[in-house]
């Protein structure tokens, strides 16, 4: 029976950001109205929620694969695409995530406590907000990033002190809903609770949270009923609560034989030694004798407690329907809690805390590398790599811009002081998505996307790669062009036409 599920593989992929555009804008007897093309929308992140109302990881089990949506394209008229809204995933307070290789990324605890697994990827800028006053017309756009996409790895672990055990329609859901908040399916027929409910008791000044387990049997560990699963949840409780039936009429049974088979059961288990690998039966354990509302019930409770209180348990006889006997079981739990706490404040390590990955944003740096293919110098860095990212290498202009970042964050220089010369082979991006460039000072020369779509190399469109003397008269041409541009927008300025946009690097 897997109806809880407490690891699941999560695969998530945030959204791309929409794409910048390029446009000019057009008004009537004015045919070139200086740039108005708008930003792409940021792509939604993916964003896991500690949720009160969740209390399993089951959603998960049987949909692994979550995507947030795209950013919106930006559009002319200045209009920029809408953003893509983030994936919120609810889950129970308590989770886990881990990386693939099992390094803990963050440790979900406390009410609405969030970890961004996934960003979205930014939205490329459109030629409106590229437009400075080096650059009136840019005639390109910046492309929006991909989202992250990773695989993560939930488990759940309840985070309890007192945990309620004992066969099933014994009584624990209705204890827990008399004892807190917590408001548990309860009925007449066994495994009514299929994941663990967790409820919050005040007694005194003790705050304290118990959990209701669902029911165990005997041959639980063998996978008989709902198995020794939740044993894993009752592994972080400090103190385990025997929750006994006095009124069941199966044969069989009687508050006595009813303990020692859940001792039995306790004892099966195997502890995890990453929870510290204490055994279940070194637990500080409570006796609850319940039902004794039932007169039957409280002659059996009355019965059998000197004999409870011989093994040197401690026994309260209550009734979680009449509500009797309550007041004094909450103090004993709130004691031994407090007992516990002032022990593990000793021993216990700090909690693990919500520890998102910094992002270095900041730097780069400049490698050579032997590649079989020859000497290679790979840039490795945040912002080149994401610079790459956002350029459409169909557009010689965005290319141009592109030289134009890498030669201003001083990779042109970080270049050179690690050796390269004209012609090198200059990788930018991670190894399986790098863009390659024959690397000439300038870095105008054309690129190839070394894994992306063959056949999209400019230069084999071309025929045969320019000279450099034919670069050169292409690049005095398009000035020639650029100038004319210019002055004609400058001209339409001064009219006031349009407006330019802050500088471009700072916008992001
Ligand atoms: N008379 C009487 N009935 C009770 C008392 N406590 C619980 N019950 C009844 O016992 C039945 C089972 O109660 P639950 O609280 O669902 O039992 P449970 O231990 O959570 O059962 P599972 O979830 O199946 O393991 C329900 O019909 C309750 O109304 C009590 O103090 N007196
Ligand atoms: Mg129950």
């Amino acid at each position: 029976m897997a109806s809880f599920v407490d690891r699941v593989v999560l695969h998530v992929a945030a959204g791309d950001g929409g794409h910048g555009v390029a446009s000019v804008k057009r008004e009537k007897f004015k045919p070139l109205g200086g740039p108005d093309g708008g930003n792409g929308g940021r792509g939604g992140s993916v964003v896991l929620r500690v949720d009160p109302q969740a209390t399993t990881l089951l959603d998960y089990h049987h949909h692994p694969h979550r995507k947030a949506p795209n950013g919106k394209p930006g559009a002319g008229d200045e209009r920029n695409g809408a953003d893509g809204e983030d994936l919120v995933l609810p889950v129970p307070e308590g989770t886990v995530v881990k990386a693939a290789d099992g390094e803990v990324l963050a440790d979900l605890v406390g009410q609405h406590a969030e970890f961004v697994i996934a960003r979205g990827g930014r939205g490329g800028l459109g030629n409106k907000a590229l437009a400075s006053p080096r650059r009136k017309a840019p005639g390109f756009a910046l492309l929006g990033e991909p989202g992250d996409a990773r695989d993560v790895v939930l488990e759940l672990k309840s985070l309890a002190d007192v945990a309620l055990i004992g066969f099933p329609s014994a009584g624990k859901s209705s204890l827990v809903s008399v004892l807190s908040a917590a408001k548990p399916k309860i009925a007449d027929y066994p495994f009514t609770t299929l994941v663990p409910n967790l409820g919050v008791v005040v007694a005194g000044d003790e705050r304290f949270t118990v959990a209701d387990v669902p029911g165990l049997i005997p041959g639980a560990h063998q996978g008989k009923g709902l198995g020794l699963e939740f044993l894993r949840h009752v592994e972080r409780c400090s103190v385990l609560v025997h929750v006994i039936d006095c009124a069941t009429l199966e044969p069989g049974r009687d508050p006595m034989t009813d303990l020692d088979v859940i001792e039995e059961e306790l004892a099966q288990y195997v502890p995890d030694d990453s929870l510290g690998g204490r055994p279940l039966g070194e637990r500080t354990r409570i006796v609850v004798l319940n039902k004794a509302d039932v007169p039957e019930a409280r002659e059996l409770a009355e019965m059998v407690r000197p004999d409870l209180e011989a093994r040197g348990l401690e026994v309260f006889v209550v009734s979680a329907v009449a509500r009797t006997g309550l007041r004094e079981l909450t103090f004993a739990m709130a004691r031994h809690v407090a007992e516990h706490r002032k022990e593990i404040e000793v021993v216990e390590q700090p909690r693990i805390v919500l520890r998102p990955k910094a992002v270095d944003d900041s730097g780069f740096r400049v490698v050579k590398e032997m590649t079989p293919d020859g000497e290679v110098f790979r840039v490795d860095g945040e912002r080149p790599t994401r610079w790459v990212r956002q350029t459409d290498f169909s557009n010689d202009e965005a290319v141009g811009y592109l030289a134009d970042r890498l030669a201003r964050a001083g990779v042109e220089e970080a270049l050179f002081k690690a050796g390269a010369v004209a012609g090198a082979t200059v990788v930018i991006g991670p190894r399986d998505n790098a863009v390659v460039f024959d690397w000439e000072p300038t870095m105008s020369a054309g690129a190839e996307l070394l894994t992306g779509p063959r056949g999209t190399d400019l230069r084999l469109e071309e025929g045969s790669r320019p000279t450099r003397d034919q670069k050169r008269s292409e690049y005095a041409d398009r000035r020639a062009a650029k100038t004319a541009a210019r002055d004609e927008l400058a001209t339409e300025r001064r009219a006031g036409h349009w407006t330019t946009a802050a500088d471009e690097d700072d916008v992001e």
